[in-house]
């Protein structure tokens, strides 16, 4: 029909996953563009450089200097279907605190940017992830207005030598900076690893399913016609 989708340029670096364009798997006009974007963040804390891909297959490369972080953004973009690749080098000596913040916040600008105007968005997603004895409840919406709801107690202050109160630092910085609505419980759980785990698993799939396209939405999924 129409002519071959244009990609936005945005990468520089070989750094960027080579991902096929969104628009070419899927024939919905509000997918014409590639859901794609690159960030870049220079502070005296922390450089980091994050890319995305929103249509992606799961693929993820994150080297963060945290290994349990690592960890855990594998589990968002495996279960987000998402393609990701973040690289950080912070300012390990002092603690984990800004390293983790700020992939925080790039991962939101990353996910603000490649939704664009949010045209044919779900907008909503919800997930319960199970992980062994822990539960975790995400909900989401990519409403353009941050809000954070976490209700989480964790058994101790560790996982190995990961302080569990980044896991609520990291999401706060994604959702401020993405502009969306994210609510997090978890009803019960003992193992602090695991709880952390099912975060992320349900973050994922909850993301997953708000970020995607809906067939029938053929516009921006809002009363007032913006989400922003
Ligand atoms: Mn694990």
């Amino acid at each position: 029909m129409s002519k071959k989708p244009q990609q936005r340029k945005r990468g520089r670096g070989s750094f960027v996953h080579s991902t096929r364009a969104a628009a070419s798997r899927q024939k919905d006009p509000v997918s014409f563009f590639a859901r794609k974007a690159l960030v870049r963040r220079s502070t005296k804390e922390t450089r980091i450089e994050v890319a995305l891909d929103l249509d992606g297959t799961g693929r993820v490369a994150a080297e963060t200097g945290v290994g349990f972080f690592d960890h855990m953004l594998n589990h968002i973009g495996r279960h987000g279907l998402f393609d990701l690749a973040v690289r950080a080098k912070g300012d390990l000596h002092v603690d984990h605190h800004h390293t983790v913040e700020d992939v925080g916040i790039c991962l939101g600008q990353a996910l603000a940017q490649a939704l664009g105007d949010k045209k044919g968005i779900r907008r909503y997603g919800f997930f319960i992830a199970p992980m062994e004895e822990s539960q975790a409840i995400v909900a989401v919406d990519l409403s353009g207005r941050t809000a954070v709801v976490y209700n989480v107690k964790y058994r101790g202050s560790k996982i190995g030598d990961f302080d569990v109160e980044l896991v609520e630092e990291f999401l706060r910085a994604l959702a401020a900076n993405a502009r969306m609505n994210l609510q997090v419980t978890v009803p019960f759980g003992t193992n602090n690893h695991h709880i952390a785990e099912a975060i992320f698993k349900a973050l994922g799939k909850a993301l997953r399913q708000a970020v995607e396209i809906d067939p029938r939405e053929g516009s921006v999924p809002s009363t007032k016609g913006i989400l922003a």
